[in-house]
């Protein structure tokens, strides 16, 4: 059993999707969909019942130092398994994919080394790590990604260059099942943001997008009064290309996509104190259902 009253090691973290995985063999199912570039596993979590079908996908600490984002996945996951017969129809109608940690490697750095490294841990010489949310290939060459290895938003050699981020993007085109949502999980600011994010563009259906965003981020003030403000994604920090969400968009062409940015609006920053780890993931957990909900019509 996991709590949430600390942050977690990756071992401690794999070893209770293991624990879950073979104590619900029914229900779970632990995939692991590769390596990084240290050679850790990446490991994601398939949650369906009998009745499931459409896909929907929740990722998070794709950036090293975003704790927060890896406990909330965890969370959920944890929620959704555990009560999975007493979860709503629209989620137990759902297949879902939860991959808590996209980037081990950094994730570990930030908690032995460095607490507020970002990036994937390669070796450049002189500097470490691409950006794993500039290394989606869709606009790849855009704005607000670095070509320069010593920067934090550096996008990589090429799109997809890293095992991270290529194993997700391979695993997800590989699906029976295109998914119908694409959520991912990220810290912090206190944001619902839909696509774009490469540019101060708005796809034709940001309508729904954002009246969806809306109605998540009132079911999260109703946890503890926290307000989320829902944007498209260029907004609040500029427009910058290769990121998850984009290319969920663009290239797979899900519906519902998401980057949310969990607690707080800047007073802790990345350093979320540890007593807020459970009411930010219950304020995940109604977000997702909310958006689950609304997946519903697709298809
Ligand atoms: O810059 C990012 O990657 C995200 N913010 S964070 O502080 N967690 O680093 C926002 C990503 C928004 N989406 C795109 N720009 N595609
Ligand atoms: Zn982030």
């Amino acid at each position: 059993q996991l709590t949430w009253d600390s942050y977690h090691d990756l071992g401690d973290i794999y070893g209770y999707m293991r624990t879950l995985s073979q104590k619900y063999p029914t229900i779970c199912k632990l995939v692991n969909i590769g390596k990084s570039v240290e050679g850790r596993g990446i490991l994601a979590m398939k949650v369906a019942g009998p009745k499931s079908q459409r896909v929907i996908w929740v990722d998070g600490g794709i950036h090293a130092r975003e704790w927060i984002s890896v406990a909330s996945v965890m969370y959920v996951m944890d929620q959704f398994i555990r009560y999975w017969a007493k979860q709503p129809a629209h989620i137990r109608s759902a297949t879902w994919y939860f991959l808590p940690v996209m980037n081990p490697d950094g994730y570990q750095y930030s908690r032995t080394t460095d607490r507020l490294w970002r990036k994937n841990r390669r070796n450049f010489g002189s500097c470490h790590g691409v950006d794993l949310n500039r290394n989606f290939d869709f606009k790849w060459t855009g704005v607000g990604a670095s070509n320069n290895p010593c920067d934090m938003t550096y996008r990589g050699p090429k799109g997809l260059s890293e095992p991270e981020s290529r194993s997700v993007a391979q695993f997800m085109e590989k699906l029976p099942r295109k998914p119908v949502a694409y959520i991912t999980l990220h810290s912090y600011g206190q944001y619902v943001l839909y696509p774009w994010g490469f540019a101060s563009a708005i796809p034709s259906d940001h309508r729904l997008l954002k009246q969806t965003g809306l109605d998540a981020a009132e079911s999260a003030k109703l946890i503890d009064g926290a307000l989320y403000t829902v944007a498209p994604a260029f907004q609040p920090f500029g427009a910058a290309a290769g990121g998850s969400d984009d290319w969920a968009k663009g290239h797979l062409k899900v519906k519902y996509v998401y980057t949310i940015e969990l607690r707080d609006k800047g007073r802790y920053g990345f350093l979320l104190p540890t007593n807020l780890i459970r009411v930010t993931c219950r304020e995940a957990l109604t977000m997702i259902g909310v958006i689950s909900k609304a997946s519903l019509n697709v298809q």
